[in-house]
């Protein structure tokens, strides 16, 4: 059976874990990294050499880390022609909004991480948590463009465009002061939140944080 070897609540792994709940297939998830410990074992070095998370392994010994090179490779394998657009232009779009996620848009949650629960309470710097909300306004300003002509950021069905980005917004929506608004983002996140594998997957592991933060007063 497939293996996922991860924490559920890291980023990187909850955005493969959704794209797994969405494709039906079987699967083994480990808890992994964080509080769990092992990124340092030899044994697990050599299935991932960078000692993060997620790794993917198969029955046959297959291994695979980066979760966007995880999530292409699911997607190709169970959902070619669906998830994975088959047509060479429509990927390409959808592959677009997967590297931006991680390399723009993510930005934001490194921020979050930190002054939510990295850091000890006289560290935090509320200039810090305003400069990394005002720094990602321009990408939901991106991401709300976008919306505002399709459903989905592949187009008008859910692809592998949407995992990464898609399951980050549950952070965005729940962590951000003041959400600042984006109505046609705001009606994405309505549209996939509903979907059983982003309650299971993203909602759930994402609760005890957002409670510590509710808790907090933030
Ligand atoms: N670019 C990598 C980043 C992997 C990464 O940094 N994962 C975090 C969790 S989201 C991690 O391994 N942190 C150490 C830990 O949780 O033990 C990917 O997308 O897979």
């Amino acid at each position: 059976m497939l293996k996922i070897w991860g924490r559920n609540d890291g980023s990187n792994v909850v955005k493969v874990m959704w794209c797994v709940g969405e494709l039906g297939i079987p699967f083994e998830r480990i808890d992994w990294g964080g509080p769990f410990g092992g990124n340092d074992e030899p044994e697990y070095r050599r299935k991932n050499p960078n000692g993060r998370l997620p790794t993917l392994e198969e029955d046959d010994g297959f291994t695979l880390w980066e979760s966007g090179a995880v999530i292409r490779y699911l997607c190709a394998k169970h959902s070619l022609g669906n998830f994975y657009p088959e047509d060479l232009a429509d990927r390409a779009a959808a592959d677009k909004w997967m590297d931006w996620s991680s390399l723009n848009f993510a930005s934001f949650n490194a921020v979050y991480l930190d002054q939510y629960f990295r850091l000890a309470e006289a560290d935090r710097s509320a200039a810090a948590m305003e400069a990394g909300v005002k720094g990602a306004l321009p990408w939901l300003d991106i991401l709300d463009s976008h919306l505002a002509d399709n459903d989905y950021l592949g187009g008008d069905r859910l692809t592998m465009a949407d995992f990464p980005a898609g399951s980050l917004l549950h952070r965005w929506m729940h962590w951000t002061p003041n959400l600042p608004s984006h109505p046609n983002v705001a009606a994405y996140y309505n549209r996939i939140a509903t979907r059983p594998a982003y309650q299971e997957h993203v909602v759930a592991p994402n609760a005890p944080r957002t409670q510590q933060i509710k808790e907090a007063g933030n």
